[in-house]
């Protein structure tokens, strides 16, 4: 299978992280984006024009959401957790993430280099980083369960960009934040996207 990323992609990054929770192989092909000619060649990889995207025999996946959910059954539940109730929780999680946090993601865009600060009290940014608080304060540590799951995967990623703008959370929620944060698969996962720019 091949999993088809793009730079500073963390869509991408989330859907390597599942790959790797659930120990699939995949290779991974990297379409540059800042490139003049990307749409191009997304054109002729990903019908919607975005990744990732995974190609397997007869099959193209286009959404992470919908890419952690085909691992999740090529892994035997792998990506979730054991019970019922916990998968619904975690299948929300995931879907929260995917569908919202606009103010975080346009105000404090995902950068592999250091940047400024920004002011967690900002009207924007105060109630989607109280959310975060919330979401975070009911981990079980070191994981949101008690294995790495794909909401593990989800939230590691906005952990670190809101560690990349000075964003400490405090408590247990900080916690979460820090173990998500020092987490081998995430480091190994920045390491990976370093990679992608070449
Ligand atoms: N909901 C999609 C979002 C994918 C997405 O927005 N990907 C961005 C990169 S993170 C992209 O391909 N951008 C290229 C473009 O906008 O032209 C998913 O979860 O897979």
């Amino acid at each position: 299978m091949q999993l088809i990323v793009g730079t500073d992609s963390t869509w991408s990054l989330r859907a390597w992280l599942c790959a790797k929770i659930a120990d699939i192989d995949v290779s991974v092909k990297v379409v540059d984006l800042t490139k003049p000619d990307y749409r191009q060649q997304l054109a002729l990889l990903s019908p919607t024009g975005l990744v990732p995207a995974l190609k397997a025999e007869n099959l193209l996946v286009h959404d992470s959401l919908a890419i952690t959910e085909y691992f999740n059954e090529l892994a035997d539940g792998a990506l979730l957790p054991a019970s019922r109730e916990q998968r619904a929780y975690a299948r929300s999680l995931c879907s929260e993430l995917h569908a919202g946090f606009f103010n975080l993601r346009s105000l404090c865009g995902f950068t592999l280099e250091p940047v400024a600060p920004v002011d967690r009290n900002t009207p924007q940014l105060r109630p989607e980083i109280e959310r975060v608080e919330a979401i975070f304060d009911a981990a079980e540590l070191p994981f949101m369960f008690d294995k790495p799951t794909a909401v593990d995967a989800f939230y590691a990623v906005l952990a670190y960009r809101l560690n990349s703008y000075g964003i400490r959370l405090t408590g247990k929620a900080g916690e979460y934040q820090l173990s998500l944060l020092n987490w081998d698969l995430m480091t190994d996962g920045i390491e990976q996207m370093r990679t992608w720019k070449g």
